[in-house]
């Protein structure tokens, strides 16, 4: 497959004001007939044909200007067809068989329904087409099939006629106002029912709004539509932005390849980001919900009437639509544990893109297959470096540089410059070098020292911008760095200051400190960076008791801890050594669980352990084994230390509401931490105690927490409970789910068995990607399970690589990633990874998107 590069950019040589599709449905088989008004592009050098693209459609006809034509040909998938410079009309039919696409792109079946995913290429599954985002088009779409089978007929924008066909048809006409690319299109067709409300938007229109589910599904769909409303009025609030059709739909779905599409007046869910009770979706599941909500409907601006001008800019809508859903998730739910939550996530999945051989920059430069491009590079990095200009600028200005990017580009698609440059010019900043963040990969690394001499404290910052592929040699990059000195004896400190190292090296001395102060930096984690310093372990239990920062904090004591598991699994660390650490641990663990001050959300998250990814992260080459082990008897010790504080605190919490507020939320929270320790102090007690939660749970916070524990711990009560589980949800796909992810990620042994087992189950299915990542993705995220030395764990997730590409590609190459990192694993496990791959890479046939991530991963 041919790489595509940036540089190589061209405006497409035609416009295609309006397109017309009219579809004949039918499960297996669709008839398209599309009707595309075409003309010259002034902006583009002209050209005598056009090329449509295609994937694995033939043309069953095609009409120029009226007449049949024959002068067209295929060149392989795409269409081109001579033409006239002067304007057209094209009409094409093409004949496809939704039922037998299996890849979840284009338009195809799903419980009985028809449905489209058509972001990136999707759309030329359905119709010959300029499939690229710059080419936007005013749709009007048609369509009629069976009403019995297909009682919903919806598309983008408003509907504008519907009415009664021949043979127990009927058809609905629809008309979407606003030019849109091909990849914002979406049709769905199928027997739902929607929960229905309204909207009334600052300036005063009604927008009705509708959520389409199965009909048994629609008791749980209060959330999403609450969620809806909040996204819809914050983003007034928040952005100025207002809605801008009659109507917005939501269809939630079943096999789904992402979490959601913000297709133009009619956005596609999977069901498990839309459907939620408290029997059946937990805490966690409840903000999924509001925040995917969120970020769908903010792409009606940010992606929608602003687009992108190529995939490369795909960061221009994903990195600020994050952003906007993170503050709106953080003005919903509180500041401080969402920033933990959004930072642990970038952490444990983000760092180790950068640092491993699929890292690229935010605006990537070539790629093969767009849709591996999808990624937390893309998405999250890309909302920190937006944050990272709004923290330079201040939300005010901010807010300037955002107005001014939507009045100027509004109905365009523009490029991730086209952004920078409007915050600059409405912000009033100086991007100059700060746009390196857009072109190179890699996370920084901010050395940081503090000395003190007589009554003058300095601080040192050092930046380095590691090697990544293909980009050897880094330049700086400005990075805002908040940060506060405290005072040992009195615990406060001087206020907190700015600071945009923007060389490599930079040093600013502090008057006035007789004893040296504490120092807590990158604040609010004000930059995506790796700080890197000696602090003694008394400052770090000094910061996370003390940091009014509440970032800082949790910082402070992942710096704790990780600092410790580091050292313990290097050399030369001795049984005094490994005592020592762990006190100091044990030390600021007690102070979180009896501060008063502290509410319990935040307690738990102060109480949750670095995950395993990000301590191995932190070294050159990890022994997966070694920080398994040395982690979980951490854990151990500390349920053995704490463990009269951690049964009090259970029997505290559990005393607490069921409710959804944040009292009740966090008292849920801190429940399941103190199990997760005592199972590994005192598993007899932790079984007792995790099956009497089960059995008392009136939430699915609280049963699957307490699951997780027993899932983990042999014995009998996990039997009973997994069976129990498994009995109360049969039938319900989402909770099945939970089923599957539990036992694949469980602490258990034997978790590796389980998984085989699981794998043929009569529930386990390859077709629905939410099945098959239940399973998969939680085995290769669960450590000793993934990294067994004797390598079948590699095993098994390159077999599902290969069963799983011919029928969907786009999540088979998902899988890639974790094989991937095997240049950061000791030699024993690495060479096995290795070996996978090249298994997978010398298979004949392998996808576009396989391909690119298995010879990337080896290269
Ligand atoms: N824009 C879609 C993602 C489409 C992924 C295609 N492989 C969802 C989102 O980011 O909102
Ligand atoms: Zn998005």
């Amino acid at each position: 497959p041919p790489v595509i590069r940036r540089e190589d950019y061209k405006p497409f040589p035609w416009r295609v004001p309006t397109t017309r599709l009219d579809f004949a449905l039918g499960v297996e088989a669709t008839r398209v007939t599309a009707t595309l008004a075409v003309e010259p592009n002034p902006d583009a050098e002209p050209s005598s044909e056009i090329r449509l693209s295609g994937d694995g459609l033939e043309p069953a006809s095609v009409t120029v200007d009226g007449h049949g034509s024959n002068s067209w040909r295929m060149e392989g998938s795409d269409l081109v067809i001579p033409l006239e410079q002067g304007a057209h009309e094209l009409t094409i039919v093409t004949q496809i068989d939704p039922s037998a696409n299996s890849q979840l792109m284009g338009l195809y079946a799903s419980g009985g329904m028809l449905c489209t995913q058509c972001e990136a290429e999707g759309f030329r599954r359905i119709a010959f087409f300029p499939d690229r985002p710059d080419v936007l088009s005013t749709y009007t779409v048609r369509m009629e099939g069976p009403k019995r089978q297909f009682p919903v007929l919806l598309s983008n924008g408003n509907r504008t006629a519907a009415g009664e066909g021949g043979d127990g048809n009927h058809w609905a006409e629809w008309h979407d106002p606003w030019p849109k690319p091909s990849y914002l299109f979406a049709l769905v067709a199928g027997d739902l029912v929607a929960r229905t409300d309204t909207f009334t938007t600052m300036s005063g229109r009604t927008v009705e709004l509708a959520i389409w589910v199965r009909g048994e599904d629609l008791p749980r769909t209060e959330h999403a539509m609450e969620s809806l409303k909040k996204s819809m009025k914050w983003d007034e609030e928040t952005f100025g932005r207002e809605y801008d059709l009659d109507v917005f739909n939501i269809v939630a779905v079943g096999d789904f390849n992402m979490g959601a599409m913000e297709n133009k007046g009619l956005n596609v869910f999977n069901t498990k980001y839309v459907l939620a009770d408290p029997e059946t979706a937990t805490d966690g599941d409840y903000d999924g919900i509001e925040g995917v909500i969120a970020h769908e409907y903010f792409h009606n601006w940010s992606g929608n009437r602003v687009t992108c001008r190529d995939w490369f800019q795909l960061s221009l809508k994903e990195g600020f639509t994050v952003l906007r859903d993170q503050l709106f998730s953080q003005d919903m739910q509180g500041e401080a544990v969402n920033r933990i939550e959004d930072v642990r996530l970038l952490r444990s999945v983000q760092y180790p893109e950068d640092s491993g051989p699929l890292a690229h920059p935010i605006r990537p430069d070539s790629f093969r297959e767009i849709s591996n491009f999808y990624t937390a590079t893309i998405y999250n990095k890309g909302a920190e470096v937006i944050r990272m200009m709004r923290t330079m600028a201040g939300p005010e200005r901010f807010r300037q540089g955002t107005d001014l990017y939507f009045e100027r580009h509004d109905g365009e698609a523009a490029t991730c410059e086209d952004f920078v440059r409007a915050i600059e010019d409405g912000a009033g900043l100086d991007l100059t070098q700060f746009r390196r963040w857009y072109s190179q990969a890699g996370t920084p690394k901010v050395e940081v020292e503090l000395e003190h001499d007589g009554e003058t404290a300095t601080l040192t910052l050092r930046q380095t911008v590691p090697p990544t592929p293909g980009q050897p040699d880094k330049q700086p990059m400005p990075i805002p760095l908040k940060y506060a000195l405290f005072d040992r004896a009195t615990g406060a400190h001087r206020g907190e200051e700015l600071i945009v190292l923007d060389g490599t090296e930079t040093q600013i001395a502090f008057g006035g400190f007789a004893d040296k102060p504490v120092l807590s930096i990158n604040r609010g984690f004000s930059a995506p960076v790796s700080i890197e310093r000696d602090t003694p372990v008394e400052d770090l239990v000094f910061l996370a008791a003390n940091d009014d920062d509440s970032f800082a904090r949790y910082e402070a004591m992942q710096e704790l801890i990780v600092g410790h598991l580091v050292a313990a699994v290097g050399e030369g660390f001795s049984g005094d050594d490994r005592e020592a650490g762990r006190a100091a641990i044990g030390r600021a663990m007690t102070a979180i669980l009896a501060d008063a001050g502290l509410d319990d959300q935040m307690r738990g998250e102060l109480m949750m352990l670095p995950s395993q990814t990000y301590v191995a992260e932190q070294l050159l080459v990890a022994d997966p084994g070694r920080i398994h082990a040395e982690r979980e008897a951490l854990k151990g010790w500390l349920g053995q230390r704490l463990e009269d504080d951690l049964v009090a605190m259970h029997a505290r919490a559990s005393k607490a509401s069921d409710g959804m507020d944040a009292a009740a939320r966090g008292a849920r929270k801190v429940k399941t931490q103190a199990l997760v320790y005592l199972a590994a102090g005192n598993p007899d007690l932790a079984a007792q105690m995790a099956a009497a939660q089960y059995d008392a749970a009136t939430t699915m916070t609280d049963r699957q927490g307490a699951l997780m524990v027993l899932a983990g711990l042999p014995g009998i009560e996990r039997t009973n409970k997994l069976i129990e589980f498994y009995n109360r949800y049969r039938g319900n796909a989402l909770v099945i789910d939970k089923w599957f992810s539990l036992q694949a990620s469980s602490l258990h042994p034997e978790a590796i068995a389980h998984v085989k087992a699981l794998a043929d189950h009569p529930d386990f299915t390859l077709k629905n990607p939410n099945r098959v990542r239940s399973l998969y993705m939680a085995f290769a995220g669960n450590p000793h399970a993934f990294h067994d030395p004797s390598g079948e764990g590699y095993r098994m997730i390159a077999d599902l690589i290969l069963a799983l590409d011919p029928l969907n590609a786009q999540t088979a190459a998902r899988f890639v990633p974790p094989l991937g990192r095997w240049r950061r694993i000791e030699p024993g496990r690495a060479a096995l990874m290795r070996a996978q791959l090249e298994r997978i890479a010398a298979t004949p046939g392998l996808s576009r998107d396989t391909f690119e991530q298995v010879t990337r991963s080896l290269g």
